[in-house]
């Protein structure tokens, strides 16, 4: 799954329409690079980002999502509001990804009325102060009851385990320990028998090991990609394509299902 984030760029004067163009050929980079699913979001959901209106980040989202659709690659889009859900899968957006989970009001109903899949994540409390003091008593029994709860409340509105998947929320709340613990114990979440997603690119757990600012951790991203791969992991949420599928081919020609190019 790679990464489109469609956010205005400070440093062009050709505003909305100069970001659209450069994430539009970004996607079709991606595309190139051998994307699965492209992820499209229009909010930051970083520790102290700035909140988006609901019209601006359907501004954001929709035309991309409709330049890209039809052209053979699943598009998600990275949302937690109801009607930027419903303006994205109108648009040709077949999954939501929201990292809130579908806690929002009409969120599960958006989702139970069409017919796209899902990805639910785990985050204890909000972005703007969920790094100050992540705690937990046991992090992967915690997320783990989460998300359990989460598929529960979705299969009652409608909205059945084989259209979801699982995603522990790297860095959503949680300290660089809780990370790694959640990392090696992924296959207890794989456990609630719905696809596991993960997204660790570029992140500060990796920052915090290797010393390295956020453009040096493609590396670290790819590692960390292979061993959640490793652990169950289905679907990885990344920046970097391209290096991803190397990482991952020497993954799988190891398994003995190696892909030939
Ligand atoms: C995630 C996400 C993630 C899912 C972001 C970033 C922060 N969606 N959206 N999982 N992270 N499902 O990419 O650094 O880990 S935004």
């Amino acid at each position: 799954m790679g990464i489109v984030n469609v956010t205005p760029d400070s440093f062009s004067d050709g505003g909305q329409h100069a970001s659209r163009d450069s994430a539009l050929a970004h996607a079709l980079r991606l595309i190139d690079e051998g994307a699965d699913i492209l992820d499209i979001g229009g909010e930051s959901t970083r520790p102290g980002a700035a909140a988006v209106s609901q019209a601006e980040e359907i501004d954001r989202v929709v035309p991309l999502i409709a330049a890209l659709a039809g052209r053979g690659v699943p598009l998600s889009v990275d949302t937690s509001k109801p009607e930027v859900m419903r303006a994205a899968l109108a648009a040709g957006a077949a999954i939501v990804n929201d990292v809130y989970a579908l806690r929002a009001p009409g969120a599960v109903e958006e989702v139970a009325a069409s017919g796209c899949g899902v990805v639910l994540m785990h985050m204890q409390g909000v972005p703007r102060t969920m790094q100050v003091a992540p705690h937990y008593d046991d992090v992967v029994a915690e997320v783990s009851a989460f998300l359990k709860e989460r598929l529960v409340a979705l299969g009652d509105a409608g909205v059945t385990p084989d259209r979801v998947a699982l995603d522990p929320g790297f860095g959503f709340g949680k300290t660089v320990e809780h990370n790694f613990r959640l990392l090696r114990e992924l296959p207890r979440l794989g456990a609630l028998g719905c696809p596991v997603l993960v997204g660790l690119s570029r992140k500060s757990m990796l920052g915090a090991v290797t010393g390295r600012a956020v453009g040096e951790r493609v590396t670290a991203s790819v590692v960390g990609a292979v061993l959640a791969a490793g652990r169950g992991a289905r679907v990885l949420r990344v920046h970097d394509v391209a290096a991803t599928r190397d990482g991952l081919r020497v993954w799988e020609a190891m398994q003995g299902q190696g892909e030939t190019k």
